[in-house]
Parts: structure tokens; C-alpha cells; sequence
């Protein structure tokens, strides 16, 4: 009861009033769907429920979007821009509440959830920035008093489709994006995580109404078998963006593809960390706990494998071990918590299991292995002695848990790096630069985000985010990544009084 006050009040000051509406156009729409519970990780209690979307919601939603986007592309970049600034304000002004809720619902610490906020802060910020830039390229036409040029276009209405982990700021880098880019868009979010999103979807509300338009941001919250399938085969629906693991994407693709449809995938990763003999071991030691431990392992960008040269694993690990020793775990809105508890009761049998393959294919635990007996969804965070040929290694468990190498060279570091299907971030700790550029190079690290002295997890929203190989290939949030939110179209205009054609091709009649 306690906790369902602390949810009830934190969705108070966030603006929302209980209701039955699982989908959003602008307006709640109330529908009788199925319940859905949205339970506190921490004591495993239920903070509050939603309805679900049924498909004629989701036929309204889409509607609204499609309504929307036909205004919303017609407003200059730079309007678009100053939408996306209020966004930007109001987030700001309601970042504590909003990253307490989703400490609350999440379970990751209070830092870690403001610390999303500040994300979606941040990709507002340069969305703005972008509004007045979303530059295209002019060519050096072939032909005499020709100009030839490109130009990027809205899309349309795109769908999000977001994972519990992130649960609002994977949101916000494609929305602040693809709003200045001109598209209207449809939000799915985590059935694990539905009040964070009715809260966000709130905030976006309250500066569309402000601004008189709605339509542009919805959120349909379902069934990934029935509203998420209808989203995905939508032929309205030029572009799924979504993250989530690689089996989803798997089908993300081919539901998709099958339809020529565009997808920006951001799955699975399986995050290493090379620390060679001359590396600042103590900085090391700093991003190797927080890329492992942190968040309880549930990013994309955990640290899921160390593989450390001969002449520190020894001592390092020793470090490692030692430093886990001295992670406060609990409650996540406490200061004093560095872990807090897994989503749910699946994720930590998943971490369970991995473990008994652990156990069967010769690794060693080190230090953890085991659930926490208390309420809610703990467990210990665990450090495994691996060696290579183990199976279990080659897959990404989304949880506090990770494998240890032990190599003679960067050459076998790289090998070792590289050999898994997933390829996000990775990073290097060393203090040579041939090592570091090694790394770097086209022989080195396979992955989308690749660091030096800096650990797996924590990308700036500045940069493009994403991943190579089972990843997905997708590009989110910073640097270009905006492209894949609009349309290129190349245009060639001729201002002489011939009509040449190009490559030299004559045809007179
Ligand atoms: C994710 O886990 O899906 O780089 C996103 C990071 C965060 C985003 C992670 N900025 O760890």
C-alpha cells in the first residue's frame, strides 16, 4: 500500500490522473481491454495497472498519426524545432519525478533514472539544433546549366518500439529526432513498463495542447501479439524503429521486410572490455564494475565479458572480485543503493540458467551465482572464470553477470573480442597507442561503439548508437542518425535552353 502511494503520487505530479485509456492520440482514448499489471521489481508488489489497446484503438492511433503527419510536415523545421525545445522544458521541469518513477518501475538507482531523463533533456536540446541543419548535399552536375541537389523529406508516421531497460529515453532519441524530421509517430512501450510511458505520453501531451496540434506523438500500449504484430505489418507505417533482443529483431525484420519497409533494430549485445598489462588498471577497475554492475547488467551496453593480458588478470581479477564485495544492494531510491533488482521473476531464472550452463560447460564462479532471499527481484552479482569454447558465453544474459578471460597478446584479445554474433560496444584499456589504435583500426573491435579507457555502457546521445552483426546495424539518437527518419529525394533542375542528356547519350529525332 505504501509503495502504490509513493506510485500514485509520483504519477500525480507528473499529471496523470487514473484512468481506462491504454492509447493516446493527443486524447486519452478509453478502452475495455485487458488489465495489465505494472509490478515494483523491488518488493514484486503491483504499483498500478493500465488497459491494454485492442485493435480498433490501435486503428484510431493510427488514423491520428496519419491526420497529424499531413499538418505537422508542413510546419517549417526550425517550428518543429521549438516544439521539440518546450518538450525539451517541460521534461526538465518534471526530471525528478519522472526519474524517480522510473527508478520505482524499473528498479534501476536514482542516479541511473534522473540520468535517463537528462538523456531525453539532452536529445531535445539537439533535436532543436538539427531543426534548422537536416542538410542534404549538392553535386557538380554532369551537364551545362544544371544543378543538381538532394533534399530530405518527413517520412510519415513511424513506429517506436521500446524495451523496459531504457524505458523513456530510447523513446526520446527517436521522438525529438523524428519530430524535427517532420514524422508523426506511434510509441509501443514495454509491457513491463507501461506507467513511465503514460507519464511521458502526459508530458508530450500537455506542449502539444499548449501549442494547439495533437497527433504527432501517440502511444498505443498492448499486446506485442496483437497491437505490436499490427504495427509491424502496417503499411502506414514506413519505418519501425525498435529495441529489444535479437530473437524480436529477428522477427521485426521479417514482418518488415516483407513488406518493404524501413527498420532501425537496436538489439542484443554482448559487451567486452580488453585490459591490457599497461593500462591504468585503477580506471579500469572503476568502468569494468560500473559496465557489469550497473543497472544490474540490464543495458544494452553491459559489460558481459573481461578479458584481460597475463600479466594483470591475476591481480585484477582479485580487484574485481573484491570491488563486488562492497556493492550495496536494494531498494534503488535509496542513495546509498549501487544495484537494485532485476525486472522480474523470468529474468532472473534466465540468469539462473545461464549459470547452470556455466556450471556444465567448466566455468568457474568467482564470487555471487544466487538470487537474494528477500522480496522483490535480486540477485548477486556475479563474476565467472570463463575459458573459450564455453557456449553460454557466446549469448547475451540480461543480468549482473560476467565471464572472465585470460589472454597472451592483443592479437588473441581480438580474436577472442570479436568471436560472438552480437556486436554493440566495446573498449580497450591501455595506455599504448599502438594498442589503442589497433583496436580501433579495421582489424580491431567489430562493433557500432568502440572506446578507449572508457568502459562499454554510458554513450553520449551526441554520437550515433548502435551495433554490427546480431545488433541489428541500426543508428539512434546523435550524429546522422536522423537520416533514416526522412526521405532523400535527388533533384536535378535545368535553368539552360538545351536539353543535353547524361552520360553523352544522343538521341535527336
Ligand atoms: C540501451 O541499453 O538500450 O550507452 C541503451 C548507454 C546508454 C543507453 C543504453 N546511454 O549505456
Amino acid at each position: 500500500m505504501a509503495k502504490e502511494m509513493v506510485a500514485e503520487d509520483l504519477l500525480k505530479q507528473l499529471g496523470v490522473e487514473a484512468s481506462n485509456a491504454g492509447a493516446c492520440t493527443g486524447k486519452w482514448i478509453d478502452t475495455d481491454g485487458p488489465e495489465l499489471i505494472s509490478y515494483n521489481p523491488t518488493d514484486g508488489q503491483p504499483l498500478a495497472s493500465v488497459r491494454q489497446a485492442k485493435i480498433a484503438d490501435y486503428e484510431r492511433v493510427i488514423g491520428a498519426a496519419q491526420d497529424a503527419f499531413r499538418d505537422w510536415r508542413m510546419l517549417p523545421a526550425p517550428q518543429r524545432g521549438e516544439i521539440v525545445r518546450q518538450l525539451g522544458d517541460e521534461l526538465r521541469a518534471h526530471k525528478e519525478p519522472l526519474g524517480r518513477l522510473v527508478s520505482l518501475e524499473m528498479g534501476k538507482i536514482l542516479s541511473e533514472g534522473l540520468g535517463e531523463v537528462q538523456e531525453m533533456i539532452d536529445i531535445c536540446d539537439f533535436a532543436v539544433g538539427l531543426s534548422r541543419q537536416l542538410y542534404g548535399l549538392t553535386m557538380h552536375s554532369e551537364r551545362a546549366q544544371h544543378r543538381m541537389y538532394e533534399q530530405w523529406h518527413p517520412l510519415g508516421p513511424i513506429g517506436i518500439i521500446t524495451a523496459f531497460n531504457f524505458p523513456v529515453a530510447v523513446w526520446a532519441w527517436n521522438a525529438a529526432i523524428a519530430a524535427v524530421c517532420g514524422d508523426s509517430m506511434i510509441w509501443k512501450p514495454s509491457s513491463k513498463t507501461p506507467l513511465t510511458a503514460v507519464a511521458v505520453q502526459q508530458i508530450a501531451n500537455r506542449v502539444m495542447q499548449r501549442n494547439n496540434l495533437s497527433g504527432v506523438f501517440n502511444l498505443v500500449i498492448g499486446r506485442g501479439s496483437e497491437v505490436g504484430e499490427a504495427l509491424l505489418a502496417d503499411r502506414r507505417v514506413p519505418l519501425i524503429s525498435a529495441t529489444g533482443s535479437c530473437r524480436m529483431g529477428v522477427r521485426i525484420a521479417e514482418v518488415v521486410g516483407k513488406r518493404l519497409g524501413r527498420s532501425l533494430l537496436e538489439l542484443g549485445g554482448n559487451n567486452a572490455v580488453i585490459v591490457m598489462d599497461d593500462a591504468d588498471q585503477e580506471l579500469a577497475l572503476r568502468a569494468c564494475t560500473f559496465g557489469a554492475v550497473g543497472t544490474a547488467g540490464q543495458r544494452c551496453t553491459s559489460t558481459r565479458r573481461l578479458i584481460l593480458q597475463k600479466g594483470i588478470a591475476a591481480d585484477f581479477t582479485e580487484r574485481m572480485v573484491k570491488a563486488y564485495g562492497r556493492v550495496n544492494i536494494g531498494d534503488p531510491l535509496d542513495p546509498a543503493t549501487l544495484m537494485g533488482p532485476l525486472i522480474d521473476d523470468g529474468a532472473r531464472d534466465d540468469m539462473m540458467n545461464a549459470l547452470q550452463k556455466v556450471r556444465e560447460q567448466g566455468g568457474e564462479i568467482l564470487c555471487g551465482g544466487n538470487k537474494i532471499d528477500r522480496p522483490g527481484f535480486f540477485v548477486e552479482p556475479t563474476i565467472v572464470r570463463a575459458h573459450e569454447g564455453m557456449e553460454i558465453v557466446r549469448e547475451e544474459t540480461f543480468a549482473p553477470l560476467v565471464y572472465i578471460f585470460e589472454v597472451e597478446t592483443l592479437d588473441e584479445a581480438l580474436a577472442l573480442h570479436n568471436d560472438v554474433p552480437q556486436g554493440l560496444s566495446s573498449s580497450i584499456f591501455t595506455t599504448n597507442l599502438i594498442s589503442a589504435e589497433t583496436f580501433l583500426s579495421h582489424r580491431g573491435s567489430d562493433c557500432g561503439i568502440a572506446n578507449v579507457n572508457v568502459g562499454t555502457s554510458g554513450a553520449e546521445i551526441g554520437g550515433a548508437f548502435g551495433g554490427e552483426k546480431d545488433t541489428g546495424g541500426g543508428r539512434e539518437s546523435g550524429s546522422d542518425s536522423w537520416k533514416i527518419y526522412m526521405r532523400r529525394q535527388t533533384n536535378t533542375l535545368n535553368w539552360g535552353s538545351e536539353m543535353p542528356l547524361a552520360q553523352g547519350v544522343e538521341f535527336d529525332l
